[in-house]
């Protein structure tokens, strides 16, 4: 049974030399990692008001019908977002959802929590600890090379450090990572971030004060890594990003507690859609359910709410991009028992057909799902996969043990910039989903007016298929852990196989 979690791509956080220690977070079902404190749950007060999406249909404007019916029933409109028919409510009667369902014009709702909204203190989510010196002895860097770039084996695995001979991508590309939030004071993102572009969506509406983008003190750097990966600049100082000549964007969307409600993934993507961003990074699924079944008519509620935002971003030129999540899953078996469902009430276990109930945004229509690899370059052993469901793969990493990487570098995690100017190592396919962003970005470079159906396809027509590893026994113990189907080309573990970052800035 796990804890309540929220629900950034469980990014498991294990400091350089605490691989053997925490190995075992990296295998299904041994989870609450323990680098990643897990927050408690709170529990519902009756009269505290609860989130909920109304969805209406779009391009009408909100009827003064439907407000009126809002109101009626107890709600509280906190914004409406028009373009997509989505608006975001809260509300104190138990009843809302149920009342407003039965509205004219109404075509689905539900509350996007169970926990009342905040009056929150922030909870430590598990930081990773930064390099120290001890552990940059020896590292030595190539001429043209970032100093830390020795221990990026990832750079290598996709050929990122043959392209940036080439080209690093364009500074008119944008990549928003929809996260916990971007340090941009962070010398290795400074130059790079793009501020017009970043926002504060957590509570559903934007927030563009400056620096509202930014994690607060305590919060997850999981999204200051995230952008440090895609965009860490090429300028003589720490590490080096897949695509360090584009710019990144901070769309902040999990509360201070690491939870990614509903609102704010909508408003994350419809922000995203109007300020110019070309690719969308998600390495998260909405809280607080891990799959929503669409059988539930709240839940149901969610899928639309974020099916509506994420294709409006689509239509609007941005590509979106997303991890696949960490539990070993396979995404296109029958069924799945989910035990960690609603991660802020009392979760139990939930069998359920992953062809019905979605992991939301990665298994959304148009959405790019990235699988993970560790540095032998085979699939993670946290890695979701499965036929039909993954589209392509790239370095998340995985525990030295089991996939460890060619000297110099030393982890088989991701290294990335952490808040505070400082960089360190994280794992999850949360990372490996950033490099799929960041190749999308090199690929809108070298083609400015593709669309995203384009810069997709170019993305997987360029990709390096990558075998079925069969059998695949990760840890060694001689038992198989996960199988994989399909083809070299495209199959259930690599999708249409691993980015190649050189083919995105020279085809
Ligand atoms: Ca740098
Ligand atoms: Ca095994």
């Amino acid at each position: 049974m796990t804890a309540p979690h929220p629900r950034y791509r469980r990014a498991i956080a294990i400091p350089l030399g605490m691989a053997t220690a925490t190995a075992l977070a990296f295998l299904p079902n041994v989870t609450a990692a323990a680098a990643d404190t897990a927050p408690t749950a709170s529990t519902a007060a009756d009269a505290s008001p609860l989130s909920y999406v109304v969805n209406v249909r779009p391009g009408h404007g909100t009827s003064a019908y439907v407000d009126k019916a809002i109101a009626e029933a107890g709600g509280t409109i906190v914004t409406s977002y028009d373009e997509i028919g989505v608006i975001v409510v809260h509300s104190a009667n138990p009843d809302f959802a149920r009342t407003i369902r039965t509205v004219h014009g109404v075509e689905s709702a539900g509350n996007t929590r169970n926990a009342p909204l905040p009056a929150q203190s922030t909870t430590d989510v598990g930081t990773p600890k930064a390099l120290t010196a001890e552990e940059l002895k020896g590292v030595q860097a190539a001429d043209g090379q970032d100093p830390l770039e020795p221990l990026q084996w990832d750079l290598a695995a996709i050929k990122a450090d043959k392209a940036h001979e080439k080209s690093l991508g364009s500074p008119k590309v944008t990549v928003g990572v929809i996260d916990t939030g971007v340090d941009d004071t962070h010398p290795d993102i400074a130059p790079n971030f793009n501020r017009n572009a970043s926002v504060n969506c957590v509570s559903g509406k934007p927030d563009t004060t400056d620096g509202a983008w930014r994690p607060a003190a305590g919060e997850s750097p999981h999204g200051t890594h995230v952008a440090g990966e895609i965009a860490a600049a090429k300028n003589g100082i720490g590490m080096t990003g897949v695509a360090p000549g584009v710019k990144v964007a901070g769309i902040k969307v999990a509360d201070p507690k690491g939870y990614f409600y509903t609102e704010a993934v909508v408003c994350g993507f419809v922000w995203a859609a109007e300020h110019g961003v070309d690719v969308t990074n998600n390495s998260y699924y909405t809280d607080p359910w891990y799959f929503n079944c669409t059988d539930d008519p709240d839940q149901k509620a969610l899928v639309d709410a974020v099916t509506r935002a994420a294709r409006f971003a689509e239509r609007k030129g941005t590509v979106n991009v997303a991890a696949a999540g960490n539990e070993n899953y396979d995404l296109a078996s029958d069924s799945i028992t989910d035990p960690s469902s609603p991660n802020d009430g009392t979760p139990s276990d939930r069998a359920i057909d992953p062809s019905k109930c979605l992991d939301i945004p990665t298994q959304l229509p148009g959405v790019v799902t990235v699988a993970a690899t560790g540095a032998k370059g085979i699939k993670s052993s946290f890695s979701n996969y499965g036929l039909g469901t993954i589209d392509v793969a790239a370095p998340g990493g995985d525990s030295t043990r089991y996939q460890a990487p060619a000297p110099p570098a030393t982890s088989g995690q991701i290294l990335g910039t952490l808040p505070g100017g400082k960089w360190g190592y994280m794992a999850g396919t949360s990372m490996a989903s950033p490099h799929v962003a960041a190749v999308a970005a090199l690929i809108k470079s070298t083609h400015p007016y593709a669309s995203p159906a384009l810069v997709k396809a170019l993305l997987y027509a360029e990709a390096d298929a990558t075998a079925c590893t069969d059998p695949y026994d990760i840890n060694g113990d001689g038992k198989v852990d996960a199988v994989c189907q399909g083809p070299k080309n495209y199959n259930g573990f690599y999708g249409w196989g691993t980015v190649d970052a050189l083919n995105a800035v020279t085809k």
